[in-house]
């Protein structure tokens, strides 16, 4: 049996320049190690980021409280446990925490430690990360829902919508599905240029173009589409996370201008764009509490995918609430926002039975970490949500679902979107 004999932490950094954990779990012979993801526009229920705020000298952002918490506690209580008893070491860790939102150990540090033990047990069973969740056969691979321009609060051109997204709904292959957004995404890099705007990108790789109307966006992503050969609304699909926790005021939202309206208008307005842009999939339309507005639009509008997370939280309670009372049709899974690998595979598991699309997603600070790319074809999730085609910590986890699918050879096949 493989037992662990310590784990150990330290403080790195992320895409965004900010401090985060690895950690680095260690039996006899081998070891893994698993760096955590952070994010920007983040729901109030989330588990906990612990973060030493008192920390003058990286302006309250270093990790090193909870790095030196993996390094004793954590270290402490999972020596001699097997490897590959993930569930029972999870379990482990939440019970020595004891809260329900990880505040004592930090989510970031539990997770970064939950990751490292899939990934030693994996290699320690000699097999690929991606067969050791919950998907043993007939391997799909995810369609990406690639982020093209950036908005809200991963950007700073004043845009409302936070994530403008493509989707490659005619791709055959995952290798195929790259190379169409490959040539949207450089057919925008020449329309943004050709109107004098910057091509520079915002913190999820997208273009982050100083325009702020929302339909200057769309119009110049529909553009991008069109001028690379594919059909709007059936080669290519425009996809949106609106992340409107953000943009929230008295029940009052923001959305489509800096003029705070009424659920219904935004309603309104949400109808017009779907149907002028063919928009496929709309993420956080309403903020996280707003349950009734969220049900409305379900019922408001057809053959949309309608995404949580802010409203879930990757959070099996949330998830329930949200399925009794038809909030969305589709969940988006982030690890760090419940904390650990067990947890994420119980509400993956529940959202499949109900019959919702899963979307594995990054998070805006990420890092070369590429675990997300597998876990996204060992639960055989519909889509993966990983930026755009810039920044290396964002490609990496492409690179890596094309190794797969070549891994896979002829047995692999795209997952269903519809
Ligand atoms: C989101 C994510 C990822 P953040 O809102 O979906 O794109 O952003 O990590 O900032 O929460
Ligand atoms: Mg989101």
């Amino acid at each position: 049996m493989s037992k662990i004999i310590k784990v150990i932490a330290r403080q790195v950094y992320d895409s965004r320049g900010n401090p985060t954990i690895e950690a680095e779990v260690f039996t006899k012979n081998k070891s893994a190690k698993a760096i955590c993801p952070s994010g920007a526009s983040t729901g109030t229920y989330e588990a906990f980021e612990k973060r030493d705020i008192n920390n003058k000298k990286y302006l309250g952002k270093s990790v090193f409280t909870a790095v030196n918490l993996i390094n004793s506690k954590i270290s402490k209580k999972l020596k001699g446990q097997s490897i590959h008893n993930q569930e029972k070491i999870d379990a482990l860790m939440i019970n020595l925490d004891g809260t329900k939102q990880k505040i004592k150990l930090g989510a970031n540090s539990i997770l970064s430690v939950s990751m490292a033990v899939k990934k030693l047990s994996a290699k320690i069973k000699k097999i690929p990360l991606y067969k050791a969740f919950l998907v043993k056969k007939n391997f799909k691979l995810p369609f990406p829902l690639m982020n093209i321009i950036n908005g809200g609060a991963h950007a700073n051109n004043g845009l409302r919508i936070q994530e403008f997204m493509i989707r490659p709904d005619c791709a055959k292959s995952f290798s195929d599905a790259m190379r169409i957004c490959f040539m949207v995404i450089k057919n925008l890099n020449k329309l943004i240029k050709t109107k004098g705007l910057s091509t520079s990108v915002g913190d999820e790789g997208g273009f982050a173009p100083m325009i702020k109307r929302n339909n200057q966006a769309l119009d110049l992503i529909e553009k991008a589409i069109q001028k690379s050969g594919f059909k709007n609304g059936k080669d290519v699909s425009i996809c949106l996370d609106v992340a409107a926790n953000e943009l929230i005021k008295k029940n009052k939202y923001s959305i489509h201008s800096t003029n705070y309206v009424s659920v219904e208008k935004s309603i309104l307005e949400y109808k017009k764009i779907i149907q002028k842009y063919k928009i496929k999939s709309i993420e956080d339309p309403f903020a996280e509490n707003d349950w009734n507005s969220w049900n409305k639009l379900m019922k408001s509008v057809k053959k949309v995918q309608i995404v949580g997370d802010d409203l879930y939280v990757t959070n099996l309670e949330r998830l329930k609430k949200g399925f009794l009372n038809l909030s969305s049709n589709a969940i988006l899974i982030k690890l760090n926002q419940i904390g650990t690998v067990s947890e994420t595979l119980e509400v993956i598991k529940f959202a499949q039975i109900i019959g919702f699309k899963t979307i594995i997603s990054h998070r805006s600070g990420d890092s070369e970490d590429t675990f997300i790319a597998d876990l996204a074809v060992g639960t055989n999730s519909n889509q993966i949500k990983t930026g755009s085609l810039a920044r290396s910590e964002r490609v990496a986890k492409y690179n890596q679902l094309i190794r797969i699918e070549e891994k896979l050879g002829k047995k692999a096949i795209m997952n269903k979107i519809h």
